[in-house]
């Protein structure tokens, strides 16, 4: 039956009603034909109501682009290779506030809105935290009216889906764009040439010009991002590339040279393919970035566009302007060529002179650091960079050399250090571009994201640069939209916090969440929550079963760790620890079980395709799993799983019906950590090291209801001298469970080489960096004490709401509140 043979279409803006709304999804089912016109399954119901809500959306979005060129706001834009958008669906008519509608609409036609919102693709532009975290940004600024877009790239195949075959992780290409993305709007008005190679040019008088090499096309496609019960609707403009006609060799192509005939175009295609091109060859790297200032030069131009848009008498000039006017953020130092692009602009096509330029460029970059692991700073080759972007180069060793002159003329107490603060290491084996130092030179203000990472690089990494600007650094402690992670995930809960608070104005403020205490002791909240928490579990046992196959007991405890899969994020403790229960429970007499907590314990996350030990913790949880599961004797008490695909959409499936979390990270190394803020929002249990934001979650919620172990940041140097020192006695239960894995009890795979790596000096010349053997006896007494508290249903309820409770520091409205505020300079801009 077609969508018109139920409900008559309607091409009226779609209005309130859900008649109205019915009528608009069946017209959109007629005359947006993706499909053909007689079949209306749930993929056509899908396209055609995401179109239909795409109308609201779009109307917003016109209007308060309109009122930002009328009044003229400081704009911000966020500079960002990753955005993990997820699925839109609900999110959209959540925000809208008309989900009600829509669910009543699709009635019409026979169809559950949360079955309809499943058949969307997750838009996964993005790895892991750094990504999520833009897009819980992206809400939070379209909810607090601020005038704000997101700028990134469309890949054509985002984060790779993750199977899990016999010899463990497999990746595939994820066809999100496979059929079309309904959220997005191309706009073939909005062209940027993006140049490539080629060499700088002088002219008579001295002026610097890029020429020459190839040049390709940034093309615009438009997400509209609604805030919550607000008339805003801002931006995230994602560029794709393309090639001209004019590129296309038409000779070639009749003489029969088909490929050399669209080398262009096929080089163009490359461009956007992939979130993460693998980086170990020196095409991979060129790629990456290819990429990088791809996003860089399409959004300066674009922002320099709107920037004289918004005011004519802009055209001539007034660029001193231009810092009250536009604030750039740059997420991690991946968008860093934003600082010589825009550097490069000013002078080369705006024709200001050194001096102006940087003042300008000071004052509009900004730069949030999200890491202070060694490797995962950035460093590009001064060789490649000369080769790709000749002219950006010469800007970079302009800002080296003056940043140098700065602090000898300055600050002669300072030379010492200048080598390594300078922008450029100019090591005769392999001379690079030190890109966070370049951030850091450049910008006007350096954030971290959670106030133990900012105080490491204030007091570490950045120390050196702190004694020059003691004012450039700040803290800005991530935070989660709660739309999504608690209102639309979450229905149950949602509905028991709106109902005990009397309000559901929690969802934009999320403070109110603390009017919980005094509640925490009550036998009827108690009732109602864990009931709550049990159809969020049962949820998640069906998901488990459907994509593993496995049948998990909803009354067992509900351990979850899902994240990327890195040996400092240790998920390897945690198999480590199941290993450990798991013979422990063999050994024990069938009465003594009997008294033990019965646990589930999930995993989660994908490895990247080319980081060998983190592929080989994948496989090793899951031939645990198939060992301990398939096991008689212990499978009512322990169970161990491994969630494939680990993305969004599963992420607001496991979340709600989850009970214990595990962030175990070693102390210092975890920059924030956002899962554990979504957990705690959810009345989900932590137990977790002093890292990153569990630091602050452990202070907001309280010491009692969370569990606690591990070194400190400040123990961990020490730590790892004593260990190479000899100085390491390794608990017996540490030894016990490495041995039980070497012993073959979870089959013929080698796990040497993974297990090497916790011992002394032979992983990587580092032996244990990440001090798994230290921490193990202090994380298996913890995790006693859970089984303890978890058999105590009235103490662990208790613990569950003041979780939630204690989460409204943790809202993204608070952390983009004070970025608009202490960095951006910034203010509401609400549509009338
Ligand atoms: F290496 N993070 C991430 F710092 O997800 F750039 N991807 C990345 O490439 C980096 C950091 C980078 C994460 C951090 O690991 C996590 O601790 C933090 O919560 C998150 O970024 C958001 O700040």
């Amino acid at each position: 039956m077609s969508a018109a043979d139920k409900v008559k279409p309607a091409a009226s803006p779609a209005s309130e009603d859900p008649s109205a709304i019915a009528g608009n999804i069946s017209y959109h089912a007629q005359y947006s034909p993706h499909f053909s016109p007689l079949a209306f399954g749930p993929e056509q119901a899908f396209y055609a109501t995401a179109e239909s809500v795409r109308d609201h959306l779009l109307q917003r979005w016109n209007d308060t682009y309109l009122h930002f060129h009328k009044t003229d706001p400081k704009q911000t834009y966020y500079l960002s290779m990753e955005y993990l958008q997820g699925r839109a669906l609900t999110n959209a008519v959540g925000n809208l506030a008309i989900t009600g509608a829509y669910a009543d609409a699709l009635k019409k036609f026979g169809y559950e809105l949360e079955a309809i919102a499943g058949q969307e693709r997750d838009a996964a532009l993005g790895n892991g935290g750094l990504g999520r975290l833009a897009s819980c940004f992206l809400d939070s600024m379209a909810t607090l009216n601020l005038p704000s877009w997101g700028y990134g790239l469309r890949y054509r195949y985002g984060l790779f889906k993750q199977r899990i075959a016999k010899e463990g992780q497999e990746e595939i290409a994820e066809d999100w764009l496979d059929k079309f993305s309904p959220w997005e709007i191309v706009r073939h008005d909005v062209v940027y040439p993006i140049r490539f190679f080629g060499h700088v040019e002088i002219s008579p008088d001295g002026k610097r010009k890029w020429a020459g090499g190839e040049v390709l096309n940034a093309l615009a496609y438009d997400v509209p991002i609604p805030g919550y019960k607000t008339k805003n609707a801002i931006s995230l403009r994602l560029w794709d590339a393309t090639a001209t006609a004019e590129d296309f060799n038409l000779f070639q192509f009749n003489d029969g040279q088909y490929e050399s005939a669209a080398q262009l175009h096929s080089r163009a295609q490359q461009i956007c393919a992939v979130l993460y091109p693998g980086d170990a060859t020196e095409e991979g790297k060129l790629l990456r970035l290819k990429q990088q200032y791809f996003l860089c030069s399409a959004s300066l131009q674009d922002i320099i566009f709107r920037f004289k848009e918004r005011k004519a008498d802009r055209v001539s000039g007034k660029w001193s302007e231009f810092p009250s006017k536009v604030a750039v953020q740059m997420n991690d130092t991946h968008p860093t060529l934003a600082i010589p692009e825009l550097m490069r602009l000013l002078m080369d096509v705006e024709g200001l002179g050194w001096d102006e330029a940087w003042a300008v460029t000071n004052k509009t970059v900004a730069y949030t650091n999200h890491t202070v692991l060694p490797e995962a700073l950035e460093k590009w080759s001064q060789a490649v960079m000369k080769k790709l972007l000749p002219r950006h180069m010469e800007i970079i060793e302009e800002i080296d050399k003056r940043f140098r002159e700065m602090v000898i003329s300055t600050r002669k107490d300072m030379e010492g250090k200048i080598e390594s603060m300078r922008v450029l290491d100019n090591n005769p084996e392999k001379p690079v571009v030190r890109m966070a130092n370049l951030c850091v030179v450049a910008g006007h203000t350096v954030n971290g994201v959670a106030e133990l990472h900012s105080n490491i690089l204030k007091q570490e990494l950045f120390a050196d640069y702190v004694s020059i600007w003691p004012n450039k650094f700040q803290n800005k402690t991530n935070g989660i939209t709660p739309r999504r992670w608690l209102r639309f995930c979450n229905p149950e809960l949602s509905e028991i916090v709106t109902k005990w608070l009397k309000t559901d104005q929690w969802t934009s403020n999320l403070d109110l969440l603390t009017g919980l205490r005094k509640f925490a002791d009550d036998e009827k909240l108690h009732a109602e929550w864990a009931a709550a928490k049990l159809a969020s579990k049962k949820r998640l046992a069906k998901h488990v079963l459907d994509v593993t196959g496995v049948t998990i007991d909803p009354d067992s405890l509900f351990d979850i760790q899902i994240k990327r899969i890195h040996e400092y994020k240790r998920q390897l403790m945690n198999i480590l620890g199941a290993v450990y229960r798991y013979k422990k429970l063999k050994e024990m007499s069938a009465a003594d079980r009997q008294k033990v907590t019965p646990r589930t314990v999930m995993v989660g996350g994908k490895a990247f395709a080319t980081y060998t030990n983190a592929k080989r913790i994948v496989k090793l949880v899951n031939d645990v799993g198939a060992v301990v599961n398939n096991d008689a004797d212990v499978n009512k008490y322990l169970k161990v799983v491994f969630i494939p695909n680990y993305n969004v959409s599963v992420a607001e499936v496991l979340i709600p019906g989850s009970e214990l979390s595990q962030h175990i990270s070693t102390a210092g190394m975890e920059a924030s950590g956002t899962s554990n803020m979504k957990f705690s929002l959810n009345g989900c249990v932590i137990i977790g090291t002093l890292d990153g934001a569990n630091v602050e979650i452990r202070e907001e919620v309280g010491q009692d209801n969370f569990f606690l172990f591990g070194a400190k940041a400040d123990q961990v140097a020490g730590l790892r001298k004593d260990r190479e020192n000899g100085l390491f006695k390794p608990d017996p239960r540490f030894e016990e469970a490495k041995q039980f894995i070497r012993s073959g009890a979870f089959g013929t795979y080698d796990y040497t080489p993974l297990l090497d790596s916790l011992e002394g000096n032979t992983g990587f010349g580092r032996g244990d960096y990440f001090l798994v053997g230290y921490d193990f006896p202090s994380y298996i007494d913890a995790q006693a004490r859970v089984d303890e508290a978890y058999k105590d249903k009235k103490k662990w309820v208790k613990m569950s709401i003041l979780n939630t409770a204690g989460s409204g520091k943790f809202s993204s409205d608070r952390t983009i509140d004070q970025y608009a505020k202490e960095i951006w300079g910034i203010s509401a801009c609400p549509v009338p």
